[in-house]
Order: structure tokens, then C-alpha cells, then sequence
């Protein structure tokens, strides 16, 4: 029998796609645009079977829109600054490019024997000048708007990279990366303000509902943290300006009986008195060695030093002492707290450890928190609270506090948020430079745009080892530039940015590659964008989606696009595991592709990612077969192969039966696709090829025209997955290349309907209508229609259904209540 060869089948389409540019897009308005987007790769080595994965699935996407008659765009491009480069060039003693640029050839091979449907044309690299000018470019605008800026602070420092991290890079206290435990280090570093845009980032989160996974909105949701709440000033003798607190219940404003401040801010360092300073500074140094996991534990014995000083509680003027704590954090809120001990479990465990007095101001459920140790929360009624008590309901009570305070001016209500702003600065190599220079008299300068891009000097090997100092240092020649502004002996910065701001704007680079004039051309953009379908890991639900959706909103102010939100839709499909473990070189247990293509083929490699489950769900290597995969698609090859009509044949003539399966078929895939099911659709296109051989080895054979029809829409069906062979079969029946080129067909809806019966309805024993129905018609369906007849309304007049006899699909008999 005809077998179709993988071997020389990928050879050959590959080199045809590519020859034929089948996947450039007509960028020519005379088709509806749609924007299929994976998430770029990260060039570490060669790809492997979680790559395998995310891509099969965009393509599903963008080959399958491809067939529906849109204009696709499906790029391509590389993630290419980062650290791992930087390390294999220390190890090499080689410029970090070389390694660099080597993997993404592989990978770029790579993917292309993996058939996937992309444009090449707009292929981009994060690390090439030409497009890390633009990354300076958009740095200068958002330094132009006050987004960029400089400050002091301590930061998240990894011993080992010698590296500073943003806080999402931190994990349970531990570098991301390496999982060395992350200390602080006091720098000067630059920042995005993201937190201009906090309210907006949750707010345009109700034009994502639906398109993109509620967990992900969740999360992000989460790490916006906002909190409604008021501010409060507490006076300090000698002290010109109040401390005001953030608090979320300023309503146990009465129960505050002592404050307590972050021991890292600069607050405390002002406030101590001289008696105290040498315990605090002693204190000091213990909470710098400590993690941020084990400041924020609750489990943790609270530690602290009193300051020296007390404040006036607002509302009854008592003096309150001030304690430097370290489950206060320097920068959340305010950085100083009122400490409620009664009401907060926090408080009440320091107030115990120190001795502190405790008061209730809101009784919960009668019992007393100094007694019990368990501070009450939620809703009480208000107690040693003057203008509150009588009240019971927190709400009011919050309304209520909030009004006294701001009429004496003494505080006012306030919403805080959770997220900090974004750390870019990283004192690594590989990465973009800071387009600044620093002059003793003009202060920071920002690179002229005209003289963008600031390239990185050719540094390798050992001068890029860690040194607790950004290598670009090093480069004395490099660094010592004349002031932009005065011409003056000047310095540059010496930092590179954080790689999530390289792929915070790729996705816009796409749509007009090569552009010179800016990071892309605005009316390519408002023709492309927003993405249509993004798909990639859920490791990156909150930090690259949530700064690619900030850089999008300042793109926007600034007029270069049109819409609040880059991606209307998003995928995250799931891991590849194997033995119910993730993959690992210490398990032993990883599963090499380029192994599993040489011996099935890339066509039932990617069939069996999409077959396996939903494209969300996980997928266990050692469950998965393969080989049964491949077996499949050699039957599905063989029924093109069986087909004897001729290509001008009427498929009106064909077999009723094969030809009812075809368009239920056509329909039931097309809404399986349209609604991201793509292993169902899988599921039911086997359905189809068992129909058609059935239809070929039965009285109807293979020269019946239904059966060209049904193995037609199987191999187009299959070439959202399985490329390679659906572009051989649509090959074998005589159709002009390529299949990737077809129209998806409409499903004949009057080609599906199930045969019917009549339906006899009766209300107690007369019969009040007869109706068309489906013969498999279900009890729920036959009432729902029995119900909508007149005949059956003016009977029932108005009366509920006590009961249903049901004899389908003949009878159907309702006793009225
Ligand atoms: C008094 C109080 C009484 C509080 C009470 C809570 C309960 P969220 O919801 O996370 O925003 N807080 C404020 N700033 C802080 C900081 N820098 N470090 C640690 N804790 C801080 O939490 C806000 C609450 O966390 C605030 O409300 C404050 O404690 C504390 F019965 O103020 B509360
Ligand atoms: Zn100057």
C-alpha cells in the first residue's frame, strides 16, 4: 500500500514554503489582518519538546486562520540579551554574540523542519543595534515623560550573578535564575514608573476577561494589589512634618498604642535618638541578612528596637511610642505603620513579645485578644472609640473616621497599591545600555537620539566576570565621553537594562521590520495590532505581560497606538513532562526532539502534543504514543492515495451518508478551532477518516465523489497540525499547492440534519400540537419546543408544568399544575 515518506515529505515542503513564501503575509488590505503571536524564544541552546509544544499550538492558530481567509502574520524572532550568554562567555573566554548568535541558527533550523507556518521575513534579534537603538529610543521618551528615573534604594542583590534583581525575579527568597538566597544592597538604580499606570492595569483587565485565562488575570490582579484605605498623620514633638501611616482600618484608629517603622528607611534613621542608635544600627545589620520570605513570614519571632521617640495618636492625643520593626516594609505604604495590636495578629505578637499595651476597639465575637493571643478581625461593634461607638459595621465606621479626619486635617482617605516600581538597572554586560551620560555639571544627560544607538564596547571572556560592578566599567574608553550638553568630561552610565524591557515591544517591531524611522511604523501597528492570539508559558502571567501591557499604555499616551490593551487573546499551554515529573538532567528523565522527529516524524511529534489534551493542560511524554500517531496519519495518506475519481467531479452525487459525515464534520472542527479545542477537532477528523475508509471499502467505493469530498477536508483539517503529510495528500489528489493556499469549506447545513419524526404533544389527554423533531430529539429539547407552541401556550394559559410523559420522539404528554 502507498506510505507516505516523513524524511523527504519535510525536505520538500519546507524548501516549497520557503521558495513559494507561503506565510508572508499580502500586508495589502484586500484581506482581514489577524496577528497570530508566540512568545519569542530565549536562544539557550537547541529547541526542545516544551518549545515543541507552545509553537505546534500557535500554528494550530495561525494556520487554521490561514485557511479561513484571513491574512496572517506569524513572526519569528529571538530574545537574544541575557545572562546565560554572558556566563558561556565567561567559561569560553568568547564574546557572549558568539554563543548567541550560534544557538539561534540551530534553533532557527530547527524550526523550520518543525514546519511552522512563519514569516521569516520579519525575523528579529533583541540584540542587534538596530534593534536595541529603538529600546534606547523608547528609554529617552520615557525619560521625556518622567517614566524614567533614578533613586536610592536597597534592592534585591544576587551574590552569585553579582546582579540586582526586580522583585519578580525573586522566588520564595531566592534568585530565579540560580536559586542563590537574594540579600539587599543599598544603590543607585534607575526605574520605570509602572505605578502611574497601576489603576489603568487593573482596570483595562475587564477587556481581557474571556480572552485571556482567568488565573492569569487573577494573578495579575494580585501583584497590582490594590488596597482602598486612608492616610494618617501622627505628630512628633520637634519634628516639623507629621509620620503618616498607611492603614486599611483606620476605623482602630482608637486601639493604635504604638507606631512602627520599616528599620531600612530613611525614617528611622532620622527618627532614633542618639541613646538608642547603637542597638538600632546593630538591629540594622540583622535585617539586611535576613530574605524578604522571612521579613513577610508570619511565623516568624517579630524583632525590633524602640527608637527613642513617641507621636500623638490623632484621635485622643496619647503618646505613643516608635519601634523600628522588620515586618514593616520600607516600600509598601508609607514605610510606618499604627500598630492596632488588638485587631492585627502581627501587632499583637510584637505587642506580647514587647510588652506593649493592648486595646480593644471593636468587639468581634466577645472575646478579648490581649487574653486569648488572637488579635479579632472583620466587622464589630465599635468600643473606646468616642465618635464610633454605637456603630457596627466596618464600612460605616471607616466613612465615618475618614470624614473626622480630613475635617481636622489630620488625614485622608487614600488607595494604595502593591506594586513597586519597575527596577531596570542590571550591572551585567550582555544586555541594552542606558543612553545616559553622567556630567558633574549637567547632571544626567540622556544620549541624543540622533546618536543612538549607544553600542556596546568589545568586551569578552574574564572582563565580564562578576565583580559586584557593571563589567562596562572596565571599558575606561568606552565610558569617558564628553557631556552631550556642555562638552565636558562626562561618564556613562555604566548599567544595562533588565531583558524584559527588550520584549516589551517586540510584538510592534513585527509589524514594520527594518523601519528606520522608529521602534515601528504607527499605521503598520493600527494595521496589525491589536495581536489576535498570543500564546506562550504561564510562567510569564505576571512579569513580561504585565510590562509589555504598561509599555503599551505609554506608547499610547504618547499617540503612537490606538488601543489600551497589545493582546486580546491569551494562550498558555501547558508543560511537557514525563513520568508524571518535569523534565530535568538530574532526574535523568528529559526527552530529546530532535530524537522523537528522526524517528516519527515531525507531523505525529506535533500531532501528539495536540492530541494529547487540552492545549492548557500538561502532557506526559511516557503516556503519549508517537508511533500510534504516525500510524494514523499513514491511514489518513492512504485514503488520498485510494481516490480514483476525477478532480472535476460533483460531490452532489456522491454517498448521502459519507457526505453527512463530511459536513458535520466541516462543522463541528470549524467550532472546535474557532474556540481553541484543537484535540477534540483532532478526535473528530479521525472519526471522518474512518467514515471515508468505511465509504472506500464498501458498495460505494473509492471512485464515489463523496469520498474526494470527505478526504479534501481531512487533509486540510490535518494540515493545521499535521503539515507535512496534508500537504502530500492534497498533492496525491491533484490539487494545486498547497494546501496551506485552500479555502476552508462552509459547512451544507441541509447536509446534516438528522431525518425527523412527527411529535404528538398532549395536555391532559387531547392533542394540542404535532411538530417536526429530531428523531434522537432529547426530554429537555422535546419539552423546550413543546413549550414554545401557541397551541400549547393558549392550553397551558399560563399554568406551570407539574409533570412530563414522555415517549420519544413520538409522544410527548405535559400535566399542567
Ligand atoms: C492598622 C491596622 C489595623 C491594619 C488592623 C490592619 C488591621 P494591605 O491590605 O496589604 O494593603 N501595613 C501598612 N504598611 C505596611 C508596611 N509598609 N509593611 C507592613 N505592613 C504594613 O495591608 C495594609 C495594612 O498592612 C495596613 O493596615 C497596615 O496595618 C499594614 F486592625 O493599619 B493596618
Ligand atoms: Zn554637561
Amino acid at each position: 500500500a502507498a506510505q507516505y515518506d516523513k524524511v523527504q515529505a519535510q525536505e520538500k515542503w519546507q524548501a516549497f514554503w520557503e521558495e513559494d513564501e507561503t506565510f508572508k503575509p499580502l500586508d495589502d488590505g484586500s484581506r482581514e489582518r489577524r496577528y497570530v503571536l508566540d512568545m519569542f524564544p530565549y536562544p539557550s541552546g537547541d529547541l526542545h519538546m516544551g518549545h515543541a509544544e507552545a509553537y505546534a499550538m500557535g500554528d494550530v492558530v495561525a494556520r487554521y486562520w490561514r485557511l479561513r481567509g484571513y491574512d496572517v502574520l506569524h513572526p519569528i524572532g529571538w530574545d537574544s540579551f541575557g545572562l546565560p550568554a554572558e556566563n558561556a562567555a565567561i567559561r569560553a573566554d568568547a564574546h557572549p554574540a558568539t554563543w548567541t548568535y550560534n544557538n539561534i541558527e540551530t534553533q532557527a533550523r530547527s524550526f523550520k523542519r518543525y514546519g511552522l507556518s512563519l514569516d521569516w521575513s520579519r525575523r528579529l534579534h533583541t540584540s542587534d543595534e538596530d534593534y536595541y537603538r529603538w529600546t534606547q529610543w523608547l528609554f529617552n521618551r520615557f525619560y521625556e515623560r518622567g517614566l524614567a528615573y533614578r533613586k536610592d534604594s536597597f534592592v534585591n542583590w544576587c551574590p552569585k550573578d553579582q546582579t540586582v534583581l526586580a522583585n519578580e525575579q525573586v522566588v520564595d527568597g531566592a534568585c530565579e535564575r540560580c536559586k542563590t538566597p537574594v540579600t539587599k544592597r543599598k544603590l543607585n538604580q534607575w526605574y520605570f514608573k509602572i505605578t502611574d499606570y497601576a489603576q489603568e492595569l487593573l482596570d483595562d483587565m475587564s477587556q481581557l476577561e474571556g480572552g485571556w485565562p482567568d488565573h492569569v488575570l487573577a494573578m495579575q490582579r494580585n501583584w497590582i494589589g490594590r488596597s482602598e484605605g486612608a492616610h494618617v498623620d501622627f505628630r512628633v514633638e520637634g519634628r516639623q512634618a507629621p509620620i503618616t501611616v498607611f492603614t486599611t482600618r483606620p476605623d482602630t484608629l482608637f486601639g493604635a498604642t504604638f507606631m512602627v517603622v520599616a528599620p531600612d528607611g530613611e525614617l528611622a534613621q532620622e527618627l532614633v535618638t542618639d541613646e538608642c542608635r547603637p542597638a538600632f544600627e546593630e538591629y540594622l545589620e540583622q535585617v539586611k541578612r535576613t530574605t524578604e520570605i522571612q521579613r513577610q513570614s508570619t511565623e516568624n519571632e517579630k524583632t525590633g528596637v524602640w527608637l527613642g521617640v513617641h507621636a500623638t495618636n490623632p484621635v485622643n492625643g496619647e503618646q505613643v511610642p516608635i519601634w523600628a520593626a522588620d515586618y514593616v516594609l520600607a516600600d509598601y505604604g508609607t514605610g510606618a505603620i499604627m500598630a492596632v495590636p488588638a485587631h492585627d495578629q502581627r501587632d499583637l505578637d510584637f505587642a506580647r513579645k514587647f510588652d506593649l499595651p493592648v486595646r480593644t476597639v471593636l468587639d468581634v465575637d466577645g472575646t478579648d485578644p490581649a487574653q486569648t493571643g488572637v488579635a479579632t478581625v472583620g466587622d464589630g461593634a465599635y468600643m473606646n472609640s468616642g465618635l464610633l461607638d454605637g456603630l457596627s459595621d466596618k464600612a460605616a465606621g471607616v466613612a465615618r473616621i475618614i470624614e473626622q479626619l480630613e475635617a481636622d486635617q489630620m488625614g485622608t482617605g487614600t488607595v494604595q497599591f502593591r506594586l513597586r516600581d519597575w527596577l531596570l538597572s542590571r550591572q551585567r554586560f550582555w544586555g541594552c545600555p542606558i543612553p545616559v551620560i553622567h556630567c558633574p555639571s549637567c547632571g544626567e544627560v540622556p544620549v541624543p537620539d540622533d546618536q543612538l544607538p549607544v553600542r556596546l564596547p568589545d568586551l569578552r571572556g574574564a572582563a565580564l566576570a562578576p565583580k559586584g560592578t557593571s563589567p562596562l566599567a572596565s571599558a575606561t574608553d568606552w565610558v569617558n565621553v564628553p557631556c552631550p550638553s556642555c562638552g565636558e568630561d562626562a561618564r556613562r552610565d555604566t548599567d544595562t537594562m533588565d531583558t524584559f524591557v527588550d520584549s516589551s515591544w517586540y510584538f510592534f517591531r513585527y509589524c514594520s521590520p527594518g523601519y528606520t524611522e522608529g521602534p515601528f511604523d504607527p499605521q503598520d501597528v493600527r494595521n496589525w495590532m491589536p495581536v489576535a492570539q498570543y500564546v506562550g508559558g504561564v510562567e510569564h502571567a505576571i512579569l513580561h505581560l504585565l510590562y509589555m501591557r504598561f509599555f503599551s499604555k505609554v506608547l499610547r499616551d504618547m499617540g503612537l497606538v490606538d488601543f489600551d490593551e497589545p493582546m486580546l487573546r491569551l494562550l498558555n499551554q501547558g508543560q511537557v513532562i514525563n513520568q508524571g515529573r518535569a523534565m530535568s538532567k538530574s532526574l535523568g528523565n528529559g526527552v530529546d526532539l530532535g530524537k522523537q522527529i528522526d524517528e516519527f516524524g515531525v507531523d505525529a511529534v506535533r500531532l501528539t502534543m495536540v492530541f494529547a489534551g487540552p492545549p492548557e493542560d500538561d502532557i506526559d511524554w511516557a503516556e503519549m504514543s508517537p508511533a500510534s500517531s504516525l500510524k494514523f496519519l499513514q491511514r489518513a495518506y492512504r485514503l488520498a492515495a485510494d481516490v480514483t475519481s476525477p478532480l472535476t467531479v460533483d460531490f452532489a452525487d456522491g454517498d448521502a451518508q459519507l457526505r453527512k459525515a463530511t459536513h458535520k464534520a466541516i462543522a463541528e472542527i470549524t467550532t472546535l478551532l474557532d474556540s481553541g479545542r484543537f484535540n477534540v477537532a483532532v478526535a473528530r477528523t479521525m472519526e471522518l477518516v474512518n467514515a471515508t475508509r468505511k465509504t472506500i471499502d464498501g458498495q460505494a467505493g473509492p471512485a464515489d465523489p463523496a469520498v474526494r469530498e470527505a478526504v479534501m477536508f481531512v487533509a486540510q483539517s490535518l494540515s493545521v497540525v499535521a503539515p507535512y503529510v496534508a500537504e502530500e495528500m492534497w498533492e496525491v489528489l491533484g490539487l494545486q499547492p498547497s494546501v496551506a493556499n485552500s479555502a476552508w469549506p462552509e459547512a451544507d447545513l441541509s447536509l446534516t440534519v438528522d431525518d425527523t419524526v412527527t411529535m404528538v404533544v398532549q395536555i391532559q389527554g387531547k392533542i394540542r400540537a404535532k411538530l417536526e423533531v429530531a428523531a434522537d430529539i432529547s426530554e429537555d429539547e422535546a419539552v423546550e419546543m413543546a413549550l414554545a407552541d401557541a397551541g400549547v401556550q393558549r392550553s397551558l394559559d399560563g399554568r406551570g408544568v407539574a409533570k412530563v410523559i414522555a415517549r420519544l420522539p413520538k409522544m410527548l404528554s405535559i400535566v399542567p399544575q
